[in-house]
């Protein structure tokens, strides 16, 4: 496998990083660049009561081996643990912000471990309005939204040896159509190298490629349509991330599914100040299919 012990942070010709106070240059960034970093969102004791959530929730016994990976999705359904990100103001701010509105609804929730030696995460939008068909499966369903996709923080850091996210800048335009070099899968979710085998590219050569680099209490947020991958985590420390999107509460989802016991457990068990955020809560069912 190749190394990514050595890619330094790039130098941009514009700004990327922001403070809290500078919402409105975020979204100028995301608007131009398709991706923006917003440091220092946490403090330093709910990043350590965040990593602790994100084991809780995703290998709560620890069974991870060597290189695996795990994914929970709909976290804020582990428990309290996750629910204090809803408690905490700025944080909030920042997401009403994003999706400009005051009233907001939990829309998806993830935690993610990446044990050393796992894999990298192959490149993709995590869009799925390039199709308009009837919804195949949960993300047709929750992912055809037009507001902010990702809004991850990487608990443990995010940088190229451990894991860390990259983005193309300025792939989330519309009618973008890969990088130089590349051609987009059928499905444009997607892309490969011109002249080898059409399937999502796992490689780092990329034009436009933005490896990021944040610290644990930094918030990234990208545009809903950039396209992001991740480095393999190369080193001796588990990968921790998560993440909580909203939706403004007025765009209401018709869900195909049933609320999954785990998200009925939820909605009876999260205390009643925060049940401003679960008017038409959809929860997960990946197995569901359209
Ligand atoms: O694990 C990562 O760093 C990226 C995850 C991701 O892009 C996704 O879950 O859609
Ligand atoms: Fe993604």
């Amino acid at each position: 496998m190749q190394e990514y012990l050595e890619i330094q942070k790039p130098e941009l010709d514009y700004t990327y990083e922001f403070e809290t106070d500078q919402l409105s240059l975020v979204s100028e960034c995301l608007e131009a660049h398709g991706f923006a970093i917003i440091k220092d969102v946490l403090p330093p004791d709910l990043v350590a009561s965040l990593k602790q959530a994100v084991f809780d929730g995703t290998d709560p016994k620890r069974e991870l081996a060597h290189g695996q990976s795990s994914t929970r999705h709909a976290w804020i359904e582990s428990g309290p643990g996750a629910w204090q990100l809803l408690g905490y103001d700025p944080f909030m701010k920042i997401h009403r912000h994003l999706i400009g509105a005051k009233e907001l609804t939990l829309h998806r929730s993830a935690a993610i471990i990446r044990m050393p030696g796992s894999q990298p995460v192959t490149w993709h939008t995590d869009w799925c309005g390039f199709s308009t068909d009837v919804p195949k499966n949960s993300g047709d369903v929750l992912n055809r939204g037009l507001w902010p996709s990702g809004k991850w923080f990487y608990l443990t850091g995010s940088r190229p040896e451990h894991g860390g996210l990259c983005v193309i800048e300025g792939s989330h335009v519309e009618n973008w159509e890969g990088p130089e070099g590349f051609n987009l899968t059928a499905d444009k979710r997607s892309f490969y190298k011109i002249g080898e085998e059409e399937k999502p590219y796992a490689g780092f050569d990329i034009p436009g490629l933005v490896p990021l680099f944040t610290n644990p209490a930094d918030m990234i947020v990208f545009a809903h349509r950039t396209y992001h991958g991740a480095f393999p985590n190369q080193i001796d420390e588990v990968r921790l991330s998560c993440g909580v999107g909203f939706r403004r509460r007025d765009h209401h989802i018709d869900i195909p599914w049933e609320i999954p016991e785990e998200g009925r457990q939820f909605l009876a068990d999260l205390p009643s100040h925060f049940h401003r955020y679960t008017h038409g809560y959809t929860s997960i069912n990946l197995n569901w299919r359209g």
